[in-house]
């Protein structure tokens, strides 16, 4: 009663002052907090226009619940949102700053689409919250509806409500945590929602009522926040067979429309029914402007949607309805004010203080929520929507705006960023923006415009741009031919100190895959899509006339890792192989080599295989060159595996020199441990002796060092041996192979350790994220397996001249000194003059525990060690431990996107470019989920297969599908194919749409020419 009679008081002195006290421009009179603190209700709507209210002149559908809100409260006609697209506009009302403060420049989407949008993936919660501050101020807070700023699609380490000062809430997809009843599905909505598309607002209303019955003792802030009247527009059950083709007609708007209006007066109805009418200051407006705008009908004329800065972008219907407290029935067309004015005024209202040191862009406007209003404000409004044409829609014709404006007093100024485009209204007599007045008051204009400009330079950087500094170089290294147990921080017994060290101060994949095959694992990797969706469904050198998805050179739909990083200031550099041109000719086109493939600096082979004393289509930049001509590279003895090591340090060593300031993407691929087995003999030695036992006892101990080491399942069965080393007849010849192969992996192990070393003496260690993988499984190819004996012994070989290029990549073939290839078992591997790979057996043993081999798409074909090394990327307590979420090679373009801050094309020299398959690793380089849409598969000479979670399908060419569950029988030994019918019939419907959706059918293409049509 007392406080009744204080509040009554306070008001009549209110009143008393608004006639007696009229502020002068820059100075506004702070309430008063009323005595008695509101609920406080903002009621924020989605997309919605002036003219679909009829209290705003609206004829689409009658709308009698809100225009009765505004009968019983105060209507304004100049009320501004913060963006004219909703996540910016929501965290503009939420913080009470110009959104782009936090780098929310547009909706938030992917992360590469934040990144290209120039914005963070979700809001800072360090970023003032109007929820936090009353909620300090004691009031109890929930946020009920659609969020947007944070959380959905990829971005699976958006902050919980909670870090923004909410007690509850309840959210859609677009959010750090969905309810799962508005989100069945991996999406923002889907028939299968428990709460139907139609019965959402219903649903927010109810969670806001029976908050705030719930919190009767409290104040209480509420966001009541619907999704509607967002598209799609879902009206009822009896229509929804008409979506999605009718989800933007003007019938369906109507529905949505009418529906939503009757929540209203449930709200309103709700609150009269719990007796909080006269406790409850209600706020209702809009995030954004209509779209479609139904020719207009939904802005109520203004110019402009939503994605316009003109006034049907921006300008919102508002309503404050607070009975007895808020006068009846008033228009407020004096005030102009905005979203970032709410927090200081409604603080005011509640009595909360304001945030200690928070520089709100908002001010205190809380005479005119409760009726008196402010003639003139102290702050210019500014808003910007569009930096860039590739990243943000925009409305077509005269709708599309500029994409900065500032509104001081009557006059508002549209210009682009750049300073062009200037177009300047009176919105109060030309509130429809028909007449440009730049030319009239140029003065005006001159001053508007450099205030604004000035306001947009203030904003922070993009997020690529304030990277720049920190953008990390990075080493992608690739092997060839390589099992999951050939290293020695995975099993092995072969020396590689090195990458250990890698991997102990890194991170190890447990579960990390290629493709199985030297090319489209290639494309894929340089891609970031699927091999087939690149061009390399199966090898290259085919020749013309293939399938699309076979046709054997890197196409122009995909864009190369270097060329997606370079436009973000990378340099980038190749040293080794190459392995994705169809075209091998000296004199032959160049188009699809890697300078023409966004590298800056190649050096290596263009195609794969070949001596490693004297490789075939060696080359520097576009020329081919010979281990005795090149000028650049003189070593006392040529080794490729040490050639590719020493180019790739010269390329850092001289991007230091040059170009210290940028960040480089450096991309070595080593074709160690491929065949031929070639290694240098003080190499070879150092492994004498050591396979003598054979297979098993190697095989036998990988297999235990893997449980040890925590990378498998104690509980999987280790398969059958390949091969008996009772049956070897040439033990000692098969054993040097092995001898010869782990030489081949030393040697590039200690190339991997220099170019650390000089990453380390150039300083940029710290800041290099070094990723290490392998091409595709153990190789069982019987490669100079057999005696060429007979073959040469008519063979006339001559010393070759320094200029003379090889030409062959197997034998018959002669070293470069004249002497013939020899293969079989009659020859001990390693010198020039010998081609032999180390058969099944030991690719047997190199893919310890798995089954099958390069070529095949069971595990021993796939599964790849992954070592990811970043000391400023990944935290120091999450070194050396294991991560056991399965990945791709899809996953490093996106990862190299995101940590570069680089922007994935949709487009480039005017040719649509796929979407990117993968997901960015860099969650899981923070211990957290990776969030994958779609199961990841492959197809590789008609093997196939499929992992979904626990479960992959695989088959053999011609084969039967078999099932395995990974978890529980990684090895696949246990065949649940004939158990499980179902779950075979759902995973192979999945892969047939992944084939036809991923340029892989017709399925045997790879066999030849393009099928008849
Ligand atoms: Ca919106
Ligand atoms: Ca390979």
């Amino acid at each position: 009663m007392r406080a009744g009679i204080l509040f009554l008081l306070r008001l009549m002195i209110l009143a008393a002052m608004a006639g007696a006290y009229l502020p002068s421009p820059g100075v506004v009179q702070a309430a008063t907090p009323p005595i008695t603190r509101p609920n406080i209700i903002v009621l924020l709507t989605d997309d919605m226009g002036c003219g679909d209210l009829g209290c705003y002149g609206g004829d689409l559908v009658p709308t009698p619940n809100l225009d009765r809100m505004a009968r019983e409260g105060i209507r304004f006609t100049q009320y501004y949102a913060a963006s004219p697209i909703c996540s910016p506009s929501r965290t503009g009302l939420l913080t009470g700053m110009h959104p782009a403060r936090w780098r929310i420049t547009s909706f938030l989407q992917t992360r590469q689409g934040n990144h290209a949008c120039e914005q963070a993936d979700f809001l800072d919660p360090s970023a003032p919250s109007l929820a936090r501050a009353l909620k300090a101020a004691g009031y109890a807070t929930g946020h009920f509806g659609k969020w947007h700023m944070g959380g959905g699609r990829d971005v699976t380490n958006a902050p919980p409500f909670p870090a923004y000062g909410f007690d509850e809430h309840a959210s859609t997809y677009e959010s750090p945590d969905p309810h799962p009843d508005l989100t069945a599905t991996n999406w923002i909505w889907s028939a299968q929602d428990k709460v139907q598309r139609w019965d959402r607002t219903a649903y927010f209303v109810d969670r806001t009522l029976d908050f705030l019955n719930r919190h009767r003792g409290q104040p209480c802030y509420v966001n009541l926040w619907p999704d509607d009247v967002h598209t799609p527009w879902v009206p009822n059950r009896e229509r929804l067979s008409e979506f999605p083709n009718g989800a933007q007609t003007e019938r369906n708007f109507i529905g949505v429309m009418a529906e939503y209006d009757r929540q209203i007066g449930r709200l309103l109805a709700g609150l009269k029914e719990l007796g909080l009418d006269e406790k409850t200051l209600l706020i209702f407006t809009s995030d954004n402007g209509p779209l479609p705008t139904f020719r207009g009908r939904r802005t109520a004329g203004l110019r402009g949607s939503k994605l316009s800065l003109y006034e049907g972008g921006i300008r919102m219907p508002f309503l404050v309805r607070w009975p007895g407290q808020v006068p009846a029935g008033r228009t407020d067309d004096q005030t102009v004010l905005s979203a970032w004015d709410l927090f200081p005024s409604l603080c005011a209202l509640a009595g909360a203080p304001l945030p200690a040191g928070a520089a709100l862009d908002g001010e205190n406007l809380s005479p005119a929520l409760l009726g008196r209003p402010v003639a003139a404000r102290a702050k210019a409004l500014f808003w910007e929507y569009g930096r860039n044409e590739h990243a943000f829609a925009y409305p077509k014709g005269t709708n599309r705006s500029p994409n900065v404006a500032i509104r001081e007093g009557d006059w508002k100024l549209l210009l682009n960023a750049d300073g062009r485009q200037r177009e300047l209204y009176n919105v109060a007599t030309d509130p429809g923006e028909t007449t440009n007045q730049a030319a009239a008051h140029s003065a005006l204009a001159d001053r508007l415009g450099a205030k604004a400009l000035e306001w947009r330079k203030s904003l922070p950087r993009p997020a690529s741009a304030s990277a720049q500094s920190s953008q990390p170089d990075i080493v992608l290294i690739m092997s060839d031919d390589m099992g999951f147990s050939d290293l020695g921080c995975y099993g092995s017994e072969i020396r590689t100190p090195n990458l250990d060290a890698l991997a102990k101060e890194g991170l190890r994949f447990t579960q990390f895959y290629n493709t199985a095959r030297c090319c489209p694992t290639r494309a894929s990797l340089l891609s970031g899509l699927y091999p087939h969706q690149a061009g390399m469904g199966h090898m290259t050198g085919h020749g013309s006339g293939r399938e699309d998805g076979y046709a054997g050179d890197l196409n122009r739909r995909c864009v190369t890792i270097a060329e997606a990083l370079r436009p973000a200031g990378y340099r980038t550099y190749l040293s080794g192989k190459w392995h994705v041109a169809n075209i091998i000719a000296p004199t032959g086109p160049k188009d699809t080599w890697p300078l023409q493939r966004g590298f800056d600096r190649f050096y290596g082979t263009i195609t794969g295989g070949g001596s490693f004393y004297d490789p075939t289509t060696l080359c520097r930049g576009n020329t081919y060159i010979t281990p005795d001509n090149d000028p650049e590279y003189r070593p006392t003895r040529f080794y490729y595996t040490d050639a590719i090591s020493d180019n790739a340090i010269t390329f850092i060593r001289d991007h230091a020199r040059d170009h210290s300031a940028q960040p480089f993407f450096l991309y070595v691929a080593y074709t160690a441990a491929h065949w031929p087995m070639h290694a240098p003999a003080e190499e070879i030695a150092k492994y004498r002796g050591l396979y003598d036992g054979g297979y098993g006892p190697i095989r036998a101990a990988r297999f235990a060092r893997l449980k040890e080491l925590g990378l498998i399942d104690p509980a999987w069965q280790l398969p059958p041996p390949a091969e008996d080393w009772d049956a070897v007849t040439n033990r000692a010849w098969e054993s040097r192979c092995m001898e010869v192969y782990a030489a081949m992996v030393d040697r590039m192990d200690q190339g991997i350790g220099r170019i650390v070393a000089e990453l380390k003496r150039q300083n940029r260690f710290d800041n290099t994220l070094l990723l290490f993988l392998q091409d595709n499984g153990g190789c069982a190819e019987p490669m100079g397996r057999k005696s060429n004996a007979d073959e040469i012994k008519t063979m006339t070989c001559q010393p070759m001249a320094p200029d003379e290029l090889q030409k062959k990549i197997w034998p018959p073939m002669q070293t470069r000194d004249g002497r013939p290839v020899r293969t079989g078992p009659e020859v001990m591997p390693g010198p020039e003059d010998t081609y032999v790979a180390y058969g099944r057996g030991w690719a047997n043993v190199s893919n310890t525990p798995f089954r099958e081999y390069k070529h095949w798409v069971h595990e021993g074909g796939i599964a790849t060690p992954l070592i990811v090394h970043w000391p400023r990327g990944i935290a120091s307590s999450r070194r050396n431990q294991l991560v056991t979420q399965p990945a791709h090679l899809v996953d490093l373009m996106a990862t190299c996107v995101d940590v570069a801050g680089a922007v994935y094309p949709a487009e480039k020299d005017g040719q649509k470019i796929q979407p990117l398959e993968g997901v960015s690793l860099r969650p899981a380089l923070d211990g957290k989920p990776l969030h994958r849409a779609q199961p990841l598969c492959w197809e590789h000479e008609s093997n196939r297969a499929i992992r979904d979670g626990q479960w992959k399908l695989v088959a053999k060419a011609g084969q039967p599908w078999e099932l395995y569950d990974l978890t529980a029988d990684r090895t696949e030994m246990n065949d649940l194919a004939d158990r499980y019918p179902d779950k075979v019939k759902e995973l192979s419907a999945r892969w047939e749409a992944w084939a036809a959706r991923a340029n892989v059918l017709p399925l045997g293409s790879w066999r030849g020419k393009r099928a008849a049509k």
